[in-house]
């Protein structure tokens, strides 16, 4: 049954979930106090639980999934230093730029395959300034992002997950990840959260993504690192007072929402290979790995097909001139998926 008030099936994200009435009662009833003034309880308790299931020490609740990153590369790294990132990732797509304007730092960009970074591409593109002359920057940070958003929704092997951050480590390098959607990598690939961070300095989860909180991120790390990404939220302005009344929200998405992802993972799945088998479009049904799909069309046809959709009803997101993507999420149901086919034999 549809727990949100709307009758059209909104693939454009994970990020339209709404906070359900027992998400919404949870957060009526979450116990507050001033975050900036470090007594709210319930903030505390969901960065304890974050830290804990991460197997970090420390964790530090903030707005957004980019806010969380741009804390992240702040707090390890220097101006001047350089980020080493897969071409397509969030933080070097869809984040303003933000390494560059708030930390100073240029970017290294590494192919992927699906989204997924070969760890030797990785190692190459670690430039350091000593021994060339004073050519290079230093890069000090490698962010790798899992599950990778447009390599579709894709799970990095834990090998090649530890084998990254072994490069990284050799050569004087912390890594991070952009772990926007960390746990449906985890439910998807059957390995434990923890497990798959195990070798990384720090790790951005987002709350407000497949977990359905309406809104927040954790970022966890050593204490150390915790302490100095504390002080750059502040500067960056995400210090936020009564927030117990959101991070309510993700602590009830963390006791709910995870094992459920597992029916995103295979609605999108059914959707892929309906679509699959449709002669307009194309799906590599190989990244569909968890609660993404993209979809290719005729070149130039990408805002035609989205706006066809979205006149049976159903919402999507153009991502270049023959690509669009739907995503699953808590609000989409079996009968919305088949929908969403009818729609797309419809629109061919
Ligand atoms: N991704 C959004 C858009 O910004 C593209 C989406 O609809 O998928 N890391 C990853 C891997 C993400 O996919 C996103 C959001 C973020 C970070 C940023 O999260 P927010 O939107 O909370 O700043």
């Amino acid at each position: 049954m549809r727990d949100y008030p709307s009758d059209r099936v909104d693939l454009r994200s994970d990020t339209v979930t709404q906070p359900t009435p027992a998400m919404r009662e949870a957060m009526a009833s979450a116990v507050v106090g001033d975050d900036v003034l470090g007594d709210d309880p319930t903030v505390i308790d969901l960065q304890n639980r974050m830290a804990e299931m991460l197997d970090k020490e420390a964790g530090l609740f903030v707005p957004s999934g980019t806010m969380c990153n741009a804390t992240a590369i702040r707090a390890q790294t220097e101006p001047g230093d350089e980020i080493i990132t897969e071409k397509y990732s969030h933080i070097y797509i869809y984040e303003g730029g933000g390494f560059a304007a708030l930390s100073g730092a240029s970017v290294a960009l590494v192919p992927g395959k699906m989204g997924i970074m070969d760890p030797i591409d990785v190692a190459k593109a670690i430039r350091k300034g000593d021994g060339s002359l004073g050519h290079y920057p230093n890069g000090t940070l490698v962010c790798v992002e899992n599950t990778s958003n447009r390599g579709g929704g894709t799970c990095y092997p834990l090998q090649t997950m530890d084998a990254i951050a072994a490069a990284a480590r050799d050569r004087d390098c912390r890594a991070h990840i952009d772990g926007a959607r960390i746990f449906n990598a985890s439910v998807a690939t059957g390995n434990d959260a923890a497990r798959i961070a195990r070798e990384y300095d720090s790790v951005s989860i987002c709350l407000s993504k497949g977990l359905g909180a309406p809104i927040g991120s954790v970022l966890v790390a050593s204490s150390e690192i915790i302490a100095r990404a504390y002080r750059w939220r502040k500067m960056f302005g995400g210090g936020m007072r009564q927030v117990g009344v959101v991070a309510a929200a993700g602590i009830f998405a963390l006791e709910n929402n995870i094992d459920r992802l597992a029916e995103d993972h295979t609605r999108a799945r059914g959707l892929a290979e309906a679509i699959a088998a449709m002669p307009s479009y194309s799906v590599e049904l190989e990244q569909v790995q968890t609660n993404m799909v993209y979809i290719g069309c005729k070149e130039g046809g990408a805002d035609g097909l989205v706006a066809s959709l979205a006149q049976h009803g159903v919402d999507t997101l153009t991502i270049d001139d023959s690509t669009i993507r739907a995503v699953t999420h808590l609000h989409i149901t079996d009968d919305d998926i088949d929908r969403a086919i009818a729609a797309f034999d419809a629109s061919q």
